[in-house]
């Protein structure tokens, strides 16, 4: 009988232990970030159950149709959204919450304030909820300058003054990736003890990768750089071998897998959309920290990802983000194109 294994797979180090042995680090902390984070991993457990059983209980479907019973059916996104907005509230440690799905960004009650602002896309990859495609909530954490005169400045910073991003993934398990900036964690959700376990520890992103991940059908759009590097992994002027092509369409599968397997994961600028698609605060930011937290590095096509100053909650911008040596190649190609112009 192998007993360092079996130690190891009965001490099981549950996000909430996680956490809480991070805090002992920091003796003035007062819990407040381990408490907001329950509130997190709460909102990712009912959605991973919602997701689960979305077609089972017809949450499939538009906002604002009637079901049987007579009931106002809501997708599942409207739901994600407003459970993730109660949890965060009731939490008592937030202050600021702009999510994707809300136009303007909600300032908690002052009775209901705490310390922290949460960027977050409560059901990123919407597209794909009604074809059973990996799916995810994406979140970002700032702390407030002033908690009892929050203003939209404290969530518009750059991201590298997040101090803590992740994602939950709902895919064949519920994974949450997280990070407090020292490295990336993952934890899996376990149905029958309904508790995040500690099952990828310290993931550090391969240096160079094997897969490129792009919307290919935006290619007649794309700018010179974007265009010669998807060429160059397809035919590779040096002897290497090409590149495979890897597109869910999901950003935090997308992600996920560049994270564990290497590669690039690109959503460049085209002509048509010059600011590329994706939402700077709670996606490009909370993907961009785990990156550069995993080893890896995230470039807008200007710069580093996290350096970044948004103006808008709801801000776009294009990005290119995985291994380090594959965002290299493309930071270089940008660079070129910046001295012929
Ligand atoms: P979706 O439109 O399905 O919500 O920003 C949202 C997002 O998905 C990302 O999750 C995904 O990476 C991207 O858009 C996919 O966009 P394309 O369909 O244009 O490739």
């Amino acid at each position: 009988m192998d007993h360092a294994a079996d130690a190891h797979r009965t001490d099981l180090m549950t996000i909430t232990r996680y956490v809480l042995n991070e805090q002992s680090k920091y003796p003035e902390s007062r819990g407040d970030f381990t408490i907001l984070l329950n509130h997190i991993v709460l909102g990712c457990k009912f959605l991973c159950s919602a997701v689960n059983k979305a077609g089972l209980a017809k949450l499939i479907g538009l906002a604002g149709e009637t079901n049987v019973q007579g009931e106002e059916q809501k997708k599942l996104d409207v739901l994600s959204n407003e459970v993730f907005i109660k949890a965060l509230v009731s939490s008592g440690r937030t202050c600021i919450l702009v999510s994707e799905e809300d136009e303007e960004a909600t300032f908690v009650e002052p009775s209901k304030r705490g310390r922290y602002c949460v960027v977050f896309d409560p059901l990123d990859g919407s597209s794909n909820i009604d074809c059973g495609v990996s799916i995810g909530t994406i979140f970002g954490i700032y702390m407030v300058k002033d908690s009892h005169e929050p203003t939209l400045d404290d969530v518009l910073q750059p991201g590298k003054h997040m101090l803590a991003a992740g994602y939950c993934m709902y895919g064949s398990s519920c994974t949450l990736v997280l990070s407090t900036g020292e490295g990336v964690h993952g934890f899996t959700l376990d149905p029958s003890l309904g508790e995040f376990i500690l099952t990828h520890p310290d993931i550090k992103i391969p240096k160079k990768g094997k897969i490129y991940s792009v919307n290919e059908g935006n290619a007649k759009n794309w700018d010179g750089p974007t265009a010669k590097y998807v060429e160059k992994c397809k035919f590779p002027k040096d002897g290497s071998s090409s590149k495979s092509l890897r597109y869910i369409g999901s950003m935090v599968a997308d992600v996920h897998r560049t994270l564990l397997y290497g590669g690039i994961f690109l959503y460049p600028a085209d002509k048509k959309s010059p600011n590329g698609k994706l939402r700077v605060l709670y996606e490009v930011f909370p993907m961009s920290f785990l990156m550069e937290q995993a080893g890896g590095q995230a470039f807008t096509g200007k710069q580093r990802a996290l350096d970044l100053v948004p103006t808008k909650i709801h801000e776009r911008s294009p990005i290119f983000l995985g291994s380090y040596d594959d965002v290299e190649e493309i930071k270089a190609l940008y660079a070129a194109e910046g001295k012929k112009e």
